[in-house]
């Protein structure tokens, strides 16, 4: 069971740049003092917290992170420019460690928002800084230093976007392995899934949330049937609610299992049946057409979001996890707010 999201990544600061041996050349000053400008700073790696982000999956495509380094002195006194700092966008909840002793180095959070991971090398001293009395001319310039490099793990404990409910057999694991890379244990038999997994949903760059898959629940779920109820505890905190339903066995079969999944819900929390829903009618590349339009009229009326899909075939899913997204953002955004407000 993996709860957890990490990632192994190499940072490097930039260099420092070299210092410029140079001397004035005038006319008719046949040798003119020393003038070589200092080499700029090397850039930093700079993580910073960024609430639009939830997982380290985007790490997954880039692991290697270089900052510009500082270019180096000229002529006339120039310094050399520093070189740009590099800024790490990581979701609030990062744990960087130290990839080989595993030492925690930072603890990304809105109080702790931003950790330089690595300094820049300072930038060499051109040759003007040397003259002296006794030596009026010297050819030498100091070099700029290297930035800092490490090898880093960065961790994030995953919290479920989007929780999957629905009765045993329902098709909640097949909708997780269909679209994460989770691989769920899937069976036609009741009570498959034992233990809540999560899974990430990738959209696209950056377009990410976590859906976490729970055992089923069945009447009486709320006094210990079947698998009880506790592990609904895994979609207290969860943005949105997604209740798969299975339509295969016609409209009243679906909203009677329906409506039963739903007092369980209720007998757990309250507030769960408050939090976003969206219905999915489930296996419908096995369902009558009829009974499909049924059920999903039955629930409108409700103002329930319907989405008829196939965790099997696919159809439906495109605009299921579009919808997903766009509630998940809404509910992150005002969360967010709620934060920093009380904070
Ligand atoms: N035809 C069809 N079968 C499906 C579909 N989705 C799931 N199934 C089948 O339904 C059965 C149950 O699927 P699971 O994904 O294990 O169901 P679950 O909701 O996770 O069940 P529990 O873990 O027991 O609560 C399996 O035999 C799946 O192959 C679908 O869209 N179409
Ligand atoms: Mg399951």
């Amino acid at each position: 069971m993996n709860f957890v999201d990490e990632v192994e990544i190499f940072v490097k600061a930039g260099d420092g740049g070299n210092g410029a041996v140079s001397f004035r050349r005038e006319k008719y000053v046949p040798r003119g003092g020393p003038d070589g400008g200092d080499g700029g700073r090397g850039g930093n790696i700079i993580f910073r917290i960024d609430p639009g982000l939830n997982t380290l999956q985007p790490f997954r495509h880039k692991r290697r992170f270089v900052a510009e380094n500082g270019k180096a002195g000229r002529g006339k006194n120039q310094h050399g420019r520093s070189g740009k700092d590099l800024v790490i966008r990581v979701p609030p909840g990062t744990i960087v460690k130290d990839k080989e002793t595993g030492l925690l180095l930072s603890d990304l959070t809105y109080e702790n928002p931003e950790w330089i991971a690595a300094r820049g090398g300072r930038g060499g001293k051109g040759n003007a800084r040397f003259a002296t009395p006794t030596n009026q001319a010297p050819r030498f310039f100091q070099e700029g230093k290297k930035g800092q490099e490490r090898q880093l793990k960065l961790e994030l404990k995953l919290l479920a976007d989007v929780g999957l409910v629905g009765a045993p057999n329902a098709g909640k694991s097949t909708l997780l392995s269909r679209v994460t890379s989770a691989r769920p244990k899937i069976a036609d038999y009741p009570f498959t899934t034992l233990v809540p997994q999560l899974g990430v949903v990738e959209l696209g760059e950056e377009r990410s949330f976590v859906m976490a898959d729970i055992p089923g629940l069945i009447k009486g779920a709320h006094q210990g049937a079947g698998m009880g109820i506790d592990f609904l505890r895994h979609i207290d905190r969860t943005a949105v609610v997604l209740h798969l339903v299975d339509i295969s066995e016609g409209h009243e079969r679906a909203i009677a299992t329906y409506d039963t999944v739903k007092n369980e819900l209720l007998s757990y929390q309250k507030d769960i049946v408050e939090k976003e829903q969206i219905v999915a009618l489930n296996k419908i590349d096995v369902a009558r057409e009829k009974e499909i339009v049924k059920a999903k009229e039955t629930l409108e009326k409700r103002g329930i979001r319907v989405i008829p899909i196939s965790a099997y075939t696919g159809q439906g899913l495109g605009r299921l996890l579009d919808e997903l997204y766009h509630l998940v953002i809404r509910v992150r955004k005002e969360k967010e707010f709620d934060e920093r407000e009380s904070f």
